[in-house]
């Protein structure tokens, strides 16, 4: 094939009137459409001077126009890099430095706060909004509707996608066109997707999840979707009705859960409820069966693999595991020190090795050489147990890490920020139970001697550099952090003692 991702994904669909995506304004556009407009953007990003191989950053907000650039740098040989809506111009300035991007498109709302930092970085930067205007459609506007699809080779590099680091430096996972297409190809199968399948699509598409795992399905089926720029309760209930199967991380399902409409008339049709991301409580997952009679279906993934494992479609879904390898994909529990195999049901670090798993970190040969393993295995740092049916249950994390409704935060980065702060002499930044994100962020500051800390200085300080989802929800000071014989801080003692801080009274 030419160009595998565009040619499985995307060019197969041309010329069809097929509905791929439902919009919230209630209008539907078609596979034929989409490729289309495609096509204009690939037009449009070329004529900017991208050649292939070069990255793309993109921090816009989710629309059609905005995943067609998704399928023009498919089409066009060019590395997608898609980023948070929520990061901030020193988060922004970061990625577009060490990826060496070309381009950045930005909402037009935060160019003014962009310009500097992409001139910075020998960017260029175009807009693109949320309804779908800006300098890149207008850019596009005239250019021819078909654009030859640049060839590829299923070993080149289809996205970049960031992920933060225990340093507080952000890695660039490289994932390619095999990566990507091989875990559509089977998670296709395993969860039996079909052209006849609607899923109801309600996850940002700057992450793994919501872009490939749910985007590549339904381009690889012909499917469609319900396609909503973010998670609002009550739209997604007035479209479950027209659904047959959705995606969604935890907090997706509690908040579901909590309301009162979301019953089991209201999805007795559906076929699949998936999730991932973070882990599912058991409780939600047994409430959930009570209330709609369905089990949820939930899987594991990451960044650097895409997805390794997956409860089954027809087996027991089994609450508080994440099921099986999925076909392809070997998975092992380590010993943490030594990598070697241990014996099944006994707890270690996972690692998973197969066509998922990324080629590395971009420019960072000693981080990739860490984590991943000669033999092709990958470190996951999660901690789990393969139990006697076979089922991998994730028991914890060796790598200091939050998930906050789905987010991956990593305490380094806040902590570093904390401690520059005036008058901080240390910090430790944990998470807690939260009943709506599952965890969230507080931070703990010891003062300098003689020193009054000022919180909302330093709160501001936070907001000024660190998108909204990394704040810490609460500051804490404290005399002294808890620390072992070592000198090490102890964050479970931290974690212990302030559990109840937001799920009791
Ligand atoms: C929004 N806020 C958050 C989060 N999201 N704070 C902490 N954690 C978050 N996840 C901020 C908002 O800016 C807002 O700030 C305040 O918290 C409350 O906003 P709210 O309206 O409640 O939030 P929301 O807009 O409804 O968003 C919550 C959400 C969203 C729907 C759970 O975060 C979401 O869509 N998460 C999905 C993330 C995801 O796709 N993860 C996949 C990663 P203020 O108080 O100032 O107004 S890929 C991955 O992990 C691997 C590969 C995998 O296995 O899938
Ligand atoms: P990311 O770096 O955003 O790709 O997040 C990957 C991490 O999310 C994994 O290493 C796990 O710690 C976590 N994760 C993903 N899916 C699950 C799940 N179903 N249960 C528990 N943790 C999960």
């Amino acid at each position: 094939m030419a160009n595998p991702l565009y040619d499985t994904l995307f060019g197969r669909h041309a010329g069809s009137s097929m509905p791929f995506l439902h919009l919230a304004e209630g209008n539907s556009l078609s596979y034929d459409a989409f490729l289309r407009l495609t096509a204009r953007f690939a037009h449009a990003i070329c004529a900017e001077g991208l050649v292939p191989g070069d990255r793309l950053a993109a921090q816009i907000e989710k629309s059609s126009e905005a995943l067609a650039v998704y399928a023009a740098c498919a089409q066009a040989g060019i590395v997608f890099l898609p980023l948070n809506t929520g990061y901030t111009a020193d988060e922004i300035s970061y990625f577009l430095q060490d990826s060496g991007a070309r381009l950045l498109l930005c909402d037009g709302s935060r160019r003014a706060a962009l310009q500097a930092v992409a001139e910075l970085a020998g960017a260029r930067l175009m807009t693109l909004d949320a309804d779908g205007t800006g300098a890149l459609p207008d850019a596009a506007r005239d250019q021819p509707e078909t654009f030859t699809t640049v060839p590829r080779k299923a070993d080149d590099l289809a996205a970049l996608l960031y992920t933060s680091g225990t340093t507080g430096r952000s890695k660039g996972a490289m994932l390619t066109q095999s990566n990507l297409i091989s875990n559509a190809q089977i998670l296709t199968e395993y969860w039996r997707f079909t052209d006849r399948d609607i899923l109801l699509h309600a996850l940002p598409i700057f992450h793994t999840h919501g872009l490939f795992v749910a985007t590549n399905i339904i381009l690889l089926t012909g499917g469609s979707m319900i396609f909503l720029p973010k998670f609002d309760l009550d739209q997604v209930i007035a479209l479950l009705p027209r659904a047959t199967s959705m995606m969604g991380v935890p907090t997706f399902y509690t908040r579901l859960l909590d309301d009162p409409r979301f019953n089991r008339d209201l999805v007795a049709h559906m076929r699949l409820f998936i999730s991932g991301s973070a882990p599912l409580l058991a409780e939600t997952h047994v409430a959930f069966e009570e209330r709609t009679g369905h089990r949820v279906l939930e899987r594991y993934g990451m960044t650097e693999t895409n997805m390794n494992t997956s409860n089954p479609y027809d087996g027991e879904r089994r609450a508080g595991t994440v099921g099986f390898p999925l076909p392809g994909v070997d998975l092992k529990i380590a010993d943490p020190q030594s990598g070697k195999p241990l014996p099944q049901g006994e707890i270690g670090l996972i690692e998973v090795r197969g066509p998922n798993v990324f080629k590395g970190y971009w420019n960072m040969p000693e981080k990739t050489a860490e984590e991943l393993r000669a033999d092709g295995f990958f470190i996951t740092g999660d901690l789990g147990l393969i139990d006697n049916q076979g089922y991998v249950q994730i028991v914890g994390r060796n790598k200091d890490l939050i998930i906050s409704g789905g987010y991956n935060i990593y305490p380094k980065e806040i902590e570093l920020l904390l401690d520059e702060q005036p008058g901080v002499l240390e910090s430790a930044v944990v998470g807690v139970p939260h009943p709506d994100f599952g965890e969230t962020v507080v931070g703990f500051l010891v003062a300098q001697k003689g020193d009054t800390l000022d919180l909302d200085a330093i709160a501001q300080a936070a907001s000024k550099s660190l998108a909204r989802f990394k704040h810490p929800r609460r500051l804490i000071v404290l005399d002294e952090l808890p620390r072992n014989t070592m000198g090490k801080v102890q964050k479970n003692v931290l974690r212990a003692e302030y559990a109840g801080l937001f799920t009791s009274g």
